[in-house]
């Protein structure tokens, strides 16, 4: 990856996470650790990975993202609407009533949201289907997924993973948020996960594990697993809960938590100098 193409995902993440912190500041409570863990990946794959159509989100041919830890909504309607999928004005709805951006993912709601989740453990079988109905009606089209470490713990994940084996579905690829926090706790605290990629590859997949905040790791990844011809992938994303905003980087606390104004600004101006010295 040139230079350029590196510094303008990094700016288009702190663009996210600007965006993210914006709407849930405005609203003044909201899901934050999770939402900016993921802001990285989400800079690659709608930064240029992804064929969309921001005019037109349904078209067949469309690669689909399930964010199975649908409570990271905010991130994903701040890219959403940074990409042009709605008025970028429309985030300060977030949670409101009315609003087209509930604080969890909605497929009925959201232009460009392909999958509707918040009942964690279920957007692996989710994307699993979506992959298999592709491939069935002869689409070569990718099927992206987001699992957070906490949800790992569900077992209908592990169901859905050994399904994605046997049917070899080389066209999902999926991102575990290895943030290491849950809600309640850490991961070691509440139900160690240890070596996922690992895991994985004893599934059946192709695994491989980066930093999860490298746009330039993430981006080679996905770039490998499109290689693998036979199996799904997994990329585990090694993440830091709350990243790029003090307040709540590396904090269990971050995962729903209130915002003031004087928060929202503070996190702003971080963000601001992070853009600035890219
Ligand atoms: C089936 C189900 N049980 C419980 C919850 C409540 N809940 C929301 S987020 C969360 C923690 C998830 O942890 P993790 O997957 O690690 O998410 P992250 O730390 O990345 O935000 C829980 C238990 C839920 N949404 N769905």
């Amino acid at each position: 990856m040139d230079m350029q193409a590196k510094k303008d995902l990094q700016k288009f993440a702190v663009s996210i996470r600007k965006e993210t912190m914006r709407a849930i500041g405005t609203l003044g409570v909201g899901h934050v650790g999770g939402a900016l863990s993921i802001c990285d990946v989400l800079a690659v794959l709608y930064g240029g990975e992804m064929n969309i159509d921001p005019a037109d989100p349904h078209k067949e041919d469309r690669d689909w993202l399930v964010c199975s830890k649908g409570h990271a909504g905010p991130a994903v309607y701040a890219t959403l609407a940074l990409k042009g999928f709605f008025p970028k004005e429309e985030l300060l709805t977030l949670n409101k009533p009315g609003t087209n951006l509930p604080s969890h993912c909605d497929m009925n709601r959201t232009p460009g949201i392909d999958m509707t989740t918040g009942s964690l453990g279920q957007g692996t079988s989710s994307a699993v289907g979506i992959a298999c109905g592709n491939r069935k009606k002869g689409l070569d089209n990718y099927t992206y997924l987001i699992i957070g470490d906490g949800e790992s713990q569900e077992g209908q994940v592990w169901e859905a993973a050994l399904f994605a084996a046997q049917h070899k579905l080389s066209h999902l690829i999926a991102f575990t948020d290895y943030n290491k926090c849950q809600i309640d706790g850490t991961i070691s605290e509440v139900c160690e996960l240890g070596d996922l990629a690992g895991k994985y590859e004893a599934f059946g997949w192709y695994a491989q594990s980066v930093d999860g905040h490298d746009v330039e790791q993430i981006s080679e990844a996905i770039h490998k697993a499109k290689q693998q011809g036979e199996r799904p992938s997994m990329i585990v994303l090694n993440t830091v809960k709350g990243k790029g905003v003090s307040l709540a980087e590396g904090k269990v606390g971050s995962h729903n938590m209130p915002v003031t104004r004087e928060q929202m600004d503070q996190a702003m101006a971080e963000l601001d100098s992070q853009l600035a010295a890219l």
